[in-house]
């Protein structure tokens, strides 16, 4: 027996920036990035700090959420050209935004896209995801090769997820990522103690990651480290860095989850190893000279 044959957590930590959100307006968050060189130059800077993977929402010309494919298209393009992040498209929009566009934005075809596994209060609103539209969301996911990471709001979407596993087969890659998104009232709270109760349940294989909104943020991430997930972090979940203190900028939060996950002996991945974990394609078009593993 030795102190060293206990199982061995993952090698390094993925970080997911979330650098905008649909919640937040522009005139009350003016550092929030909202037009397409913010957005570019948010994720530059993001990336520089240690993220691997950026969830991207997107505004039109006045700051308002959008699911506009044209828009989209352009965004999926210019952070392919000006970074190595994996991009992710947010599917969930804006609360209310209506299924056909949540499904159509997959058009701009993203690396990666989000799939809310389930309806969930969302503060003051519904944030409605039915079985029949999930299943359509997935089934165009797995026709387009776009990877899904599976966001869980509550205990019940796990299951839910599980179900769209066992209806509809494996995703693109052939790996199952998640995302808890914990502390948004209506869904499961931002503790430990809930993290825990979902990790048990999700499928052997899957991996996590974990995102506490507002004063959850730090507790959650470092429950997640903890049980051996990622994190996710950025201005669409949290607007405070500390008590009364705002965020900077998304790099300010990514650059701490770098130093949380380096605190738990598991460094930020590269954005090669974020791809191979998830199943994203790696990029071909870019050659190995403009990894960021490489870049000086
Ligand atoms: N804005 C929320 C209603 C996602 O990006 O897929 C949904 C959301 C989830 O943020
Ligand atoms: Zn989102």
């Amino acid at each position: 027996m030795s102190w060293d044959d206990a199982p061995v957590p993952p090698a390094g930590t993925l970080i997911t920036v979330a650098p905008t959100g649909a919640e937040s307006a522009k005139a009350d968050v003016p550092n929030l990035p909202v037009t397409l060189a913010e957005l570019v130059e948010e994720a530059r800077r993001c990336e520089a700090a240690g993220a691997a993977v950026v969830h991207v929402h997107l505004r039109d010309a006045d700051a308002r959420p959008t699911l506009d494919v044209a828009v989209a298209r352009d965004a999926v393009a210019a952070l392919r050209e000006q970074t190595d992040l994996v991009v992710q498209l947010s599917t969930g929009g804006a609360v209310g935004d209506p299924e056909d566009a949540r499904v159509e934005v997959l058009d701009a075809l993203p690396d990666a896209a989000s799939l809310t596994c389930g309806t969930v209060n969302f503060g003051s609103d519904v944030f409605v995801n039915r079985w029949p539209f999930m299943l359509r969301l997935y089934r165009r996911m797995q026709e387009l090769g776009v990877v899904p990471e599976f966001e869980l709001f509550d205990l019940g979407h796990v299951a839910g997820m599980s179900r769209l596993l066992d209806e509809c087969g494996p995703p693109p890659g052939g790996h199952v990522h998640c995302d808890l998104v914990m502390g948004v009232p209506g869904g499961m709270p931002g503790t430990a103690a809930a993290l825990v109760s979902a990790v048990a349940a999700l499928p052997p294989a899957a991996t996590f990651s974990a995102t506490g909104v507002g004063r959850t943020a730090l507790p959650v991430a470092l429950a997640a480290l903890a049980a051996g997930g990622h994190l996710r972090v950025g201005m669409e979940d949290t607007l405070t860095f500390a008590r009364g203190v705002p965020v900077r900028d998304n790099s300010q939060l990514v650059e701490r989850a770098a130093q949380l996950a380096a605190l738990a002996g598991r460094p930020a991945l590269s954005t090669t190893d974020a791809r191979a974990m998830l199943g994203v394609r790696q990029r071909t078009a870019v050659p190995a000279a403009a990894t960021r593993e490489d870049r000086p």
